[in-house]
C-alpha cells in the first residue's frame, strides 16, 4: 500500500538501462570514427576544431527531431563535440 508506483518505476528504469546500453554502443561507434578522422587530420595538418561542421550537425539534428526542445540536443551535442575534440587532440599528440 502506498508503494504502487514501485513496479512502474522499476520497469521504467529497466527501459532506461536498455537505452543506455544502446547509447554506449553508439558512442563507441562514433568514437571509432572520431579516431579515424583524427589520424587523417594529423597526417594532413588539419585543425581538430571544425566550427562549420559542428554547426551543420546541430542544425540538421535539431531540424530532424520534432519531439525535443532544441536546447536538449544542443546541450548534449556541445558536450559530445567537446569530448570528441579532446579525444582527437590526445590522438594527435601521440
Ligand atoms: C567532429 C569533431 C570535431 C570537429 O570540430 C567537428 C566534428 C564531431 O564530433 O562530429 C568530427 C570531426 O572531427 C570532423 O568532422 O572533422
Amino acid at each position: 500500500m502506498g508503494k504502487g508506483y514501485e513496479q512502474e518505476l522499476n520497469d521504467l528504469r529497466k527501459k532506461i538501462d536498455e537505452i543506455d546500453t544502446q547509447i554506449v554502443e553508439l558512442i563507441e561507434k562514433r568514437f571509432e570514427i572520431i579516431s579515424k578522422i583524427a589520424i587523417i587530420k594529423k597526417k594532413n595538418n588539419l585543425e581538430v576544431f571544425d566550427k562549420s561542421r559542428e554547426e551543420s550537425i546541430i542544425n540538421k539534428i535539431v531540424e530532424k527531431s520534432k519531439k525535443l526542445p532544441s536546447y536538449v540536443l544542443k546541450d548534449i551535442y556541445e558536450k559530445i563535440f567537446n569530448v570528441s575534440r579532446k579525444f582527437q587532440e590526445e590522438i594527435i599528440k601521440k
